[in-house]
């Protein structure tokens, strides 16, 4: 039987998501590399080398000079991980981290898998409230985390307030710039391992960093943080593995290095521009229809758009998502357009 072959969906109604077209020269470097597997950097190695460019390009990014890291799948894995790194440094029977409400839910996922306490920390303006962390934290802390781009409203937690409340604690300081990465260099904002004494960060290539999926960012700050993670492999060449996964695909890691030697940094700069006068143009026509808008701090807008308003959007195709609190949230990724957007306006005025 003939089979139609499959097609993936076009972005061209895509509001929400943090995934992107990737950069053309990201796409062919991802189809080139793969069939290789840097989990096994020995026989893979030509992979591996692009793994040290690609950490490497991550630390000039955020500021650290001799990073430490790998590829990851993802913020998950990344988040996972830097969570495993404090917990297996720490001497406590009873482990716990602390994170702002704000934080994604693979922190979570984390504490469940790990059997860490997660403390949770209220917000004051979409930020971490510093005092309540300090609060929180006691001598079984083994991390507290901030968040550089929220997931729902791109907010940027005081991170060097929260990197001192870690460090008083005896705990490290993690982080999360999953989404906000790439953009947080062209702003103010203090964020990265040269604004504050950070130990590990999250950074994915394949959010704003135009990569493919799947290519998320662990870094740490030493090598020995790293180690924390270290597995024997005994009857591979390499001596062991600080990866969540085994086998991986190469295809993240090459075109995270291609995406960044394309764009960084003055592509990215350019994308953070652009992307910041659509979400200041999206704002300002929902604020104009009399909704309460919050941002955009970084590009992503949330509105409280009712719910019935929301689903028409979506018989209409627009795929959209909202926050916790049912806001309308768009998020203006690169593939995100004004001409997108005005259409998408129109179309809430036709209701
Ligand atoms: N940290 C932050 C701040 C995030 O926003 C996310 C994902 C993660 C960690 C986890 O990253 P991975 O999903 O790579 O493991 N934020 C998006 C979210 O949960 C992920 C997403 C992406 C959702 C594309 C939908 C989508 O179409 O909303």
């Amino acid at each position: 039987m003939q089979r139609v072959e499959p097609e993936p969906q076009e972005f061209e109604r895509v509001l929400s998501s943090m995934c992107t077209e990737p950069h053309p020269a990201a796409r062919q470097a991802a189809e080139r590399f793969l069939a290789t597997n840097p989990g096994d950097p020995t026989t893979y190695q030509r992979v591996a080398e692009l793994e040290r460019e690609a950490v490497g390009m991550l630390g000039t990014i955020t500021g650290l000079e001799d990073p430490s890291g790998y590829v990851t799948s993802g913020g998950t894995e990344a988040n996972v991980q830097a969570m495993r790194v404090a917990r297996n440094r720490a001497d406590t029977d009873d482990p716990n981290v602390v994170v702002p409400t704000s934080a994604h839910f693979s922190f979570w996922k984390a504490a469940e898998l790990l059997g860490v306490e997660l403390r949770t920390a209220p917000l004051a303006d979409y930020r971490a409230d510093t005092a309540a962390m300090a609060e929180l934290v006691d001598g079984d802390t083994v991390s507290v985390v901030g968040v550089a781009g929220s997931t729902e409203y791109g907010a940027v937690d005081p991170i060097p307030e929260i990197a001192d409340i870690a460090h008083d604690a005896g705990a490290l300081a993690h982080v999360d710039a999953a989404w906000g990465g790439f953009y947080l260099p062209f702003t103010d904002d203090d964020w990265d391992f040269a604004d504050a004494p950070v130990d590990t960060m999250t950074i994915d290539p394949h959010k704003l960093g135009q990569a493919a999926v799947p290519a998320g960012g662990l870094l740490a700050r030493s090598e020995e943080l790293l180690a924390e993670l270290a597995i024997d492999t005994p009857y591979l060449e390499s001596a062991s593995q600080v990866t969540l996964t085994g086998t991986r695909s190469g295809a993240g890691v090459a075109s995270a290095v291609a995406a960044m030697d394309a764009l960084w940094p003055a592509g990215y700069r350019e994308h953070y521009e652009r992307a910041m006068d659509n979400a200041e143009w999206l704002a300002d026509a929902l604020a104009a229809r009399g909704y309460d808008v919050v941002g955009p701090r970084l590009p992503l807008v949330a509105a409280d758009v009712s719910l019935s308003l929301i689903e028409q959007l979506r018989d209409r195709g627009w795929r959209v998502a909202t926050t916790g609190s049912d806001e309308l949230r768009v998020v203006c990724m690169p593939h995100v357009t004004r001409s997108m957007l005005r259409s998408f306006v129109a179309d809430m005025d036709w209701y």
